[in-house]
């Protein structure tokens, strides 16, 4: 059985909630991530960047969010959160999974570690600095939804979704959270309605963002 390593709502949100939603058997694994377990020789033996997600397929450990979400989507035999390599739709997927990937997650990791670039003095500089960033990524995301959704590929759900919703949740207690944008606060309803994510939210002990305020649901 494939054994996810988690904290809850951390990076292996996304893949536990793919993991539901392919019905594919797993077994959950905690991090203690406040207490550094992410640090201990067992688990750099496994991870050695120290984070998490890592899920340990057919027996072989393997990291980073968005590669291990395209490895279950594509393992998928009805391919239903990935278009198939002869589809159109499939530069599509590549372009928003990377660019989620790339371009968004760099920016909520200073935003949570906003130490690292450049130290515990310059940490607040960093955090000022990144947030418009993330609400300018909003911008082009909020632009998207609204002329190609319901979806990022259009009606086509993929996992790029999945992996959308779980960057939305991140900014929730933001100066700007990304509800504020009327397109992505509907995407966000529409992703949070599947049973899938009150499925996950019980299983990681989750409550915050669990369903729509009343300003989110223009
Ligand atoms: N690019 C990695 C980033 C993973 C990551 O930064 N995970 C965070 C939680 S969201 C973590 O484990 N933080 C603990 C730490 O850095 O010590 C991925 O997507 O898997």
């Amino acid at each position: 059985m494939d054994v996810l390593y988690y904290a809850p709502g951390a990076a292996s949100m996304v893949v536990h909630w793919l993991l539901l939603e392919l019905d594919l058997p797993h077994e959950l694994r905690l991090v203690d991530t406040s207490a550094g377990a992410q640090r201990s020789p067992e688990y750099l033996a496994l991870n050695p960047n120290g984070v998490v997600p890592t899920l340990v397929l057919d027996g072989v450990p393997r990291f980073e969010a968005a590669a291990l979400l395209m490895t279950l989507a594509d393992r998928d035999p009805q391919q239903r959160f990935a278009p198939a390599h002869d589809d159109l739709l499939r530069a599509d997927y590549h372009q928003w999974m990377f660019h989620l990937a790339n371009a968004v997650q760099p920016l909520f990791r200073q935003w949570w570690y906003p130490h690292e670039p450049a130290g515990e003095a310059n940490a607040e500089l960093v955090r000022q600095s990144v947030a418009p960033r993330i609400a300018a990524a909003w911008d082009r995301l909020d632009a998207r939804i609204a002329n190609h959704g319901p979806y990022l590929l259009g009606d086509r759900l993929s996992a790029a979704d999945f992996y959308l919703a779980m960057l939305l949740r991140w900014s929730r207690n933001m100066p700007r959270p990304a509800t504020e944008w009327p397109h992505l606060a509907q995407f966000a309803n529409r992703m949070r309605a599947r049973p899938s994510f009150a499925t996950l939210y019980a299983r990681e002990g989750l409550t915050e963002w669990a369903n729509a305020s009343t300003t989110e649901t223009v």
